[in-house]
């Protein structure tokens, strides 16, 4: 998503540049984009033909076949499994809509007769998304840092997860704005916080709760944008009445006249709502951003100047979502209603849900005990589930139970090690996609600049590939996924805009209009055809219609064998989740995967910076062993970590994923957000015992 330049010599990216002229990163960048993505091209790793497996799964023992061959044994598996069980049984997984191969993943099992895709933002975005959803509001990557007066980052960590916006809030910092940040941890946004609001973890909402009640007492809600365009506000004010900030204090341990600070700052708009990965991915995710969107809706910031614009394309544009929703791509409904997990999260799975997808923890089930029905052959592109879900042990155990595991990777991780067939994938800088880019607004286009290394192939062609073969025995339809190339695919999603591909393709962008507070031309995606404050769909789900702190599932299990509390995620620089751990720089500048620890926590436990320790929490089935970092950044019984750990020079087929990895010591087995389906990934209580000590300094 970020504007680059590349230099290209007979067919090989010799380097890589940040495009100054891109109208969202603006010659910000990252140095994953300047060296990750070249060496993951060019390095050794790279997977260079497709492998079959020739020995006991995981044994690491492959043979290279030509693509027929892969191809064909592909069709053979997934025809097998659909004869055998019905065409449920087949399921892929991929990481989401955002990119081509969410959209490709999950049409190629439409397209086999399967409802079922798992992705992965039930552990990222997807509480955000639901909630999006049922408010309406889609204001998601549309924040307007640059023209905000006031800046409220909540659970975003941008200075390492997103340099681009963190290049506009340094920016807005230094003309004035103020900077409200809500976070346990004193990451580099609270250092340059006007105003720092450290909740316990998983509290967030309450303190949402109780903003919106100081704005509506102090008369500062935008009431004629409520008026017309909101749906609920009078319940709404009837539950925000009781959320006084000293009632939110208390949950959350922030100070009442903090609370009333934020508020009053954020009042002081136009004010941009920047949220992130710490509110989302738990258990009380989608009603803790629920209220964080009716905060930005109430006060009259949704897409104003300065606020949280509304996601928008040119006229005709299909965006992958929409794909997904598209009534041309839909299998037939009582096919669709089977997804696993549409029972039990509407909201999350199936066709009401909000990328149409599976509940993973539901389908790992399914894989391992056969119900609600059998799922036994999968196709995996660009995620390394078996580091990356929690659970790393049973995510494992099921891929091993499978009857066919196909996997198209770049380079051999634990996911791929377990599979029957291995696909060579094309990596960006020989891939043509196309995507909206809400940062700016504008369309970011990504060109197929390099000649592919090996025999290297996109999804698209794999997946044309797949089917031709399935369609010729009569176990596939072909009009889910009429392409054969990046190319066609992408003048499909563009063919109704007017758009000319090949000016955008030469500037590598293309800019278009944003039209702020259009209520009236785009209109809200909720029943009402409003904002809803109070919401319908949350309501026909069953769920609670109003926003609400509620505890997560997590925080009552804290006990005296598990005393500590432990937050998982925090973005390395040098790493993007699993990828590029193979690569010496990024090893070198963060060889260890590191455990933040108070100081005072430390010096009870006896550990010293340097010391492995071990972190186990109640419903885990391993441990993950971590090197302690004694930092006052976090609080005293708080301990913070990444994810994403591996060691591609380890044994496989596990690498050190059921040894460094945090999810070998995370459940994935609920409790449950009862809307979007995410367990807790942090918040969760957990008790640490020293492994190795350190080595003494000598
Ligand atoms: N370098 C790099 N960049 C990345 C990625 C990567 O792997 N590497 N991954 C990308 C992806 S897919 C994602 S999802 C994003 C994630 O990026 P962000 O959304 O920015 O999330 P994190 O970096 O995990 O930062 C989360 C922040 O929330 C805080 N936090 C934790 N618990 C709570 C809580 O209960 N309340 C509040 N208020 N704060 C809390 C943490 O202390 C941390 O500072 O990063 C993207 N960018
Ligand atoms: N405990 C815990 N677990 C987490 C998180 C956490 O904070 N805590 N974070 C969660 C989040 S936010 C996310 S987004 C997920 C990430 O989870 P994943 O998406 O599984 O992580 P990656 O490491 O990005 O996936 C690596 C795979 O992507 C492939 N790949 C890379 N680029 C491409 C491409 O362009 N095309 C294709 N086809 N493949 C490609 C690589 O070859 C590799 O096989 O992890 C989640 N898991
Ligand atoms: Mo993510």
């Amino acid at each position: 998503m970020c504007g680059a330049l590349a230099r290209v010599e007979d067919g090989k990216v010799t380097r890589i540049d940040p495009n100054p002229a891109h109208p969202a990163s603006r010659g910000a960048f990252c140095v994953k984009g300047v060296r990750g993505l070249a060496e993951v091209t060019y390095g050794p790793k790279r997977l260079l033909h497709p492998l079959r497996r020739v020995g006991e799964r995981g044994s690491n023992r492959w043979e290279e076949v030509t693509w027929e061959v892969a191809l064909d044994a592909i069709a053979d598996g997934f025809s097998k499994a659909r004869t055998t069980h019905g065409p449920l049984c087949l399921a892929g997984a991929v990481g989401g809509a955002f990119f081509s191969r969410g959209a490709i993943v999950a049409l190629l099992l439409r397209a086999m007769g399967s409802p079922n895709f798992l992705i992965n933002q039930d552990l990222c975005g997807g509480c955000r998304g639901v909630s999006d959803m049922v408010t309406g509001l889609a204001i998601q990557s549309g924040e307007d840092v640059e023209h905000a007066n006031t800046v409220l980052i909540v659970g975003a960590n941008p200075h390492a997860a997103n340099p681009v916006q963190w290049t506009r809030i340094k920016e807005a910092k230094a003309r004035g704005a103020k900077i409200v940040v809500l976070d346990p941890l004193r990451s580099e946004a609270a250092k340059i916080a006007d105003l720092w609001l450290r909740p316990r973890p998983g509290t967030d909402a309450a303190i949402a709760m109780a903003m919106m009640q100081v704005l509506v007492e102090d008369g500062r809600q935008d009431s004629a944008f409520i008026e017309n365009w909101t749906r609920g506000f009078d319940e709404l004010a009837e539950r925000i009445r009781g959320w006084t900030p000293e009632r939110a204090s208390e949950v959350s341990g922030v100070p009442a006249d903090l609370i009333r600070a934020a508020a009053r700052a954020y009042a002081d708009g136009p004010s941009s709502f920047v949220s992130g990965h710490g509110i989302d991915a738990v258990t009380n995710g989608v009603q803790t951003f629920r209220a964080f969107h009716c905060l930005v809706a109430i006060s009259g910031n949704l897409d104003r100047r300065g606020g949280n614009r509304r996601a928008k394309r040119p006229k005709g544009f299909k965006t992958y979502l929409d794909l997904l929703h598209d009534p041309a791509f839909q299998l037939p409904a009582d096919v669709a209603r089977e997804t696993l997990g549409a029972g039990r999260f509407p909201l999350w799975a199936g066709p009401g849900g909000w990328q149409t997808a599976c509940h993973n923890p539901t389908v790992i089930d399914a894989i391992l005990t056969g119900e609600p029905y059998p799922v036994r052959a999968l196709f995996v592109s660009g995620v390394n589930i078996a580091v990356t879900y929690p659970n790393s042990q049973r995510t494992i155990e099921a891929l091993r139970s499978l009857d066919f595991l196909v996997v198209a990777a770049h380079s051999m991780n634990p996911t791929a090690a377990l599979a029957d067939i291995v696909l060579p994938k094309t990596t960006t800088l020989e891939e043509e996609d196309i995507s909206i880019n809400a940062h700016a607004p504008c369309i970011t286009w990504t060109a197929a600049l390099a000649d592919r290394v090996g025999e290297a192939r996109p999804d698209v062609e794999i997946a044309a590939g797949i089917l031709a073969r399935m369609a010729a025995r009569g176990e596939a339809d072909r009009t889910f996924l009429p392409w054969s190339t990046q190319r066609e695919f992408n003048s499909f999603l563009t063919k109704d805009t007017g758009l000319d591909l090949d000016e955008i393709a030469r500037v590598g962008y293309g800019e278009f209009a944003h039209t702020h507070g259009d209520f009236a031309s785009q209109v809200f995606r909720t029943p009402s055809g409003k904002v809803e404050l109070w919401s319908q769909r949350m309501a026909d789900a069953g769920l609670d219609p109003l926003p609400d702190y509620v505890p997560t599932g997590a925080s009552g299990a804290s006990s005296e064998r598990y005393p500590f509390t432990l937050q998982t995620g925090l973005r390395e620089k040098t790493y993007h989740h699993s990828r590029f751990r193979e690569q010496a720089w990024a090893r070198k500048v963060s060889p260890d995967p590191l455990l933040k620890i108070h100081p005072q926590t430390a010096q009870g436990l006896g550990i010293v910076e340097g010391d492995w320790v071990r972190v186990e929490t109640p419903d885990g089935r391993g441990a993950c062993r971590l090197k302690a970092s004694v930092t006052e950044a976090t609080e005293p019984g708080i301990v913070a970590t990444g994810m994403g750990w591996w060691l591609p020079e380890a044994e496989g087929p596990e690498y050190g994923a059921l040894d460094i990895n945090i999810n070998a010591a995370l459940s994935y087995s609920g409790p449950y957000d009862p809307a979007s389906g995410s367990a807790d990934t942090r918040g969760v209580p957990c008790r640490i015992v020293v492994a190795a000590k350190a080595q003494p300094v000598v």
